[in-house]
């Protein structure tokens, strides 16, 4: 990728733009690129792969960092790596990364300047914003006004039909109740509906009436997810369309006027509204329909004063694009942009909050090549996406040629359930999207991340899809059962792998390295267990310790607890969690995937589906019952 020039300060507007460094300082001739007002110290209040990511950016600008953690976060990466840390609290986000009076007391004590608050957490968090505002602290991202104005999805809707930007079809006012929403439905929007919670974002709260026997559900559903997650269980409606594209557009706006964008992404790979795949440029997306959305998302910006990073969430359908929210944040998915653009966004986002103008206009930006990025979740595919929380055990990233890696985690670290699953990301770039895949391929095989079930088979299993290379929204797949079971883990250490009655013989799975005629082999012997399993993992166990393989026997990776499903009959909970709801009764006859029951932990409804086709033997839950990991939800015995 080229380097950035800065863009010719000699022309008329950028004359003007600069207009007011002049003015402030009485007219003494400075240098266009004044330092003074760029911030010596920065706080950054979140944790994991973003705090490290914009700590590399401070260290680059010459801005010592600052960090924050909870009582789980001790030994992290994020701390390790600031100039100063100060403990927050006990792990529970509320009484660390969410406690907003414990990072003002730190900010003071610290002297920072700045807050970068990365994604999640305060991020979209307008009272925190307003709450800096006011102790002169600069929030490194737009002003309160603007996150307050794209956190109200109606609100944000209605600014942006006024504006001229274009929105999915629908109502741009809370809808009150189900009566009033199902005279709307049929006066104008129509089904499919999508009913969404004025709170929401990012999915949260968003469910589909495919006709009107199901409104009071998706209602009901999304009004009840949006009080608990914003406290607020107002709702409105949108044509629900039906096999669109995700896509969105970065911009990055200076506090002096200008914005522009730098593309789009494609972020169509999806699960329960978690991105998992993302890439830059849009697979759908050619030059004149890039400038078109790409005016949207500026107008979309202006129109709310918008400052720093941010991205224009829309849907593409044939051609059409509507608006469909503001992430008034930097995104987790924002290096594929960079990585086309050669635009470090993060250091944009520090340069225009201490007050500098972007260093380049619309006109510098150039997209080159293709760029795809990986979520490497700690979750199990093949389990319904449970997560997997465990301790790393070996852990070696890849390397090489158009490779990035963006992670929080090393050997040794833990990864808790109480935070984002999301341990690490990958993101490669190569000339284009076929030669970008392929280079992808080769950095999932060569992560190496022992003792964790990750989504690395998962994303292997994707990429060399049918679906992915039609640069189809793979949704099928995604939903697919039986096509997501192929990537289970195959336990050394554990249960009786899913499907295996109990007594019978345990299959284990060994990797050794044999020399035949002096040339090198791996082989993998998969059969029945010889000895007590403890043996598997014992010091005379071939390769599945230390070093004896050359390559990491990634597929062999050992569970730690929890997850995982139980082995046999019994149906366990992957999650401590609360029983919400129980869609079978004792007796009942199930299909493999039905609904067994809802869990709900840390806030997310969970639903758990029977890992067998049979009989309800057991239930030992209730609506209400408190659930540990591991603990039996049903017992499903064949016919
Ligand atoms: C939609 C939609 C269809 N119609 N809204 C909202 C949050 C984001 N995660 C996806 N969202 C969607 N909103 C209306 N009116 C479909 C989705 C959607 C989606 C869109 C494109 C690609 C993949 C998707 C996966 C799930 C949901």
């Amino acid at each position: 990728m080229e380097p950035r020039q800065p863009p010719s300060r000699t022309d008329g507007e950028a004359a003007t733009r600069f207009a007011h460094l002049a003015q402030q300082d009485g007219g003494v001739h400075t240098s266009l690129k004044s330092r003074s007002a760029m911030f010596s110290k920065i706080l950054i209040a979140n944790r994991g792969e973003i705090a490290v990511r914009v700590e590399r950016a401070c260290e680059e600008l010459g801005i010592a960092t600052v960090a924050v953690y909870s009582e789980l976060d001790r030994d992290t990466l994020h701390v390790k790596r600031a100039d100063e840390a100060f403990l927050l609290g006990p792990g529970p986000a509320a009484e660390s990364y969410l406690a907003i009076d414990k990072l003002l007391e730190v900010i003071e004590r610290c002297g920072a300047e700045a807050v970068h608050p990365g994604y999640g957490f305060l991020a979209e968090n307008a009272g925190f914003a307003a709450a800096l505002e006011q102790r002169g602290i600069t929030f490194i991202g737009p002003p309160s006004s603007a996150i307050q104005a794209m956190g109200s999805k109606t609100r944000a809707r209605e600014l942006m039909a006024n504006a001229g930007v274009p929105i999915v079809p629908g109502t741009t006012e809370p809808v009150e109740t189900i009566d009033d929403a199902r005279e709307l439905i049929a006066s104008t929007i129509g089904y499919p509906v999508a009913v969404k919670a004025a709170g929401g974002g990012g999915g949260k709260g968003f469910r589909v009436a495919l006709d009107e026997d199901k409104l009071q559900d998706a209602f009901e559903g999304a009004s009840r997810e949006g009080e608990k997650f914003f406290s607020d269980p107002t709702v409105y409606l949108e044509r629900y369309l039906p096999d669109p594209r995700h896509v969105e557009v970065q911009v990055l706006a200076d506090k002096h006027g200008n914005v522009i964008h730098l593309g789009e992404r494609d972020c169509s790979i999806q699960r329960r509204h978690q991105k998992l795949i993302e890439e830059a440029p849009a697979p759908a997306v050619d030059a004149e329909l890039r400038a078109r959305i790409g005016k949207i998302a500026t107008e979309a910006a202006a129109a709310v004063d918008y400052a720093g990073a941010g991205t224009i969430e829309g849907l593409l359908q044939g051609g059409e694009y509507f608006f469909l929210e503001m992430n008034t944040r930097v995104q987790v998915e924002h290096p594929v942009t960079e990585m086309v653009t050669g635009i470090d966004i993060v250091k944009e986002g520090i340069r225009v909050a201490a007050g500098e103008p972007l260093s380049f206009s619309q006109e510098d930006v150039e997209m080159r090549g293709h760029a795809i990025e990986c979520r490497i979740n700690a979750e199990d595919a093949s389990k319904n996406f449970a997560p997997a929380p465990a301790k790393i055990g070996h852990y070696r990233e890849p390397a090489g040629p158009g490779v990035r890696v963006e992670s929080g985690v090393g050997p040794g670290s833990e990864i808790t359930p109480m935070y984002d699953p999301m341990v690490a990301k990958l993101i490669v770039w190569d000339a284009d999207r076929e030669q970008a895949t392929a280079r992808m391929l080769r950095a999932l095989r060569e992560y190496e991340i022992e003792g964790l079930k990750t989504l690395l088979p998962f994303h292997e299993a994707i990429l060399q899809s049918r679906q992915w290379a039609d640069a189809e929204t793979c949704r099928d797949l995604i939903e697919d059962r039986k096509w997501l079971r192929q990537l289970a883990f195959h336990d050394m250490a554990m249960a009786p792998a899913d499907g295996e009655a109990e007594g019978e013989v345990q299959t284990v799975e060994l990797a050794y390295t044999v020399e035949v005629s002096g040339k090198r082999f791996d082989v993998k012997v998969i059969g029945p267990a010889v000895g007590p399993p403890s043996s598997i993992n014992g010091a005379a166990a071939p390769a599945a310790g230390a070093g004896a393989a050359r390559k990491a026997p990634r597929r062999n990776e050992r569970a730690r607890g929890g997850g995982a499903a139980g082995g046999g009959d019994t149906l366990t909970s992957p999650m401590q969690g609360t029983v919400l709801k129980v869609a079978v009764a004792p007796g009942a006859a199930v299909q493999e995937g039905a609904l067994v029951c809802v869990i709900e932990a840390m806030k997310m409804e969970n639903e758990i589906m029977a890992h067998k086709a049979g009989k309800v033997a057991e239930l030992p839950i209730a609506v209400g019952a408190s659930v540990a990991s591991g603990d039996t939800l049903a017992v499903i015995t064949s016919a």
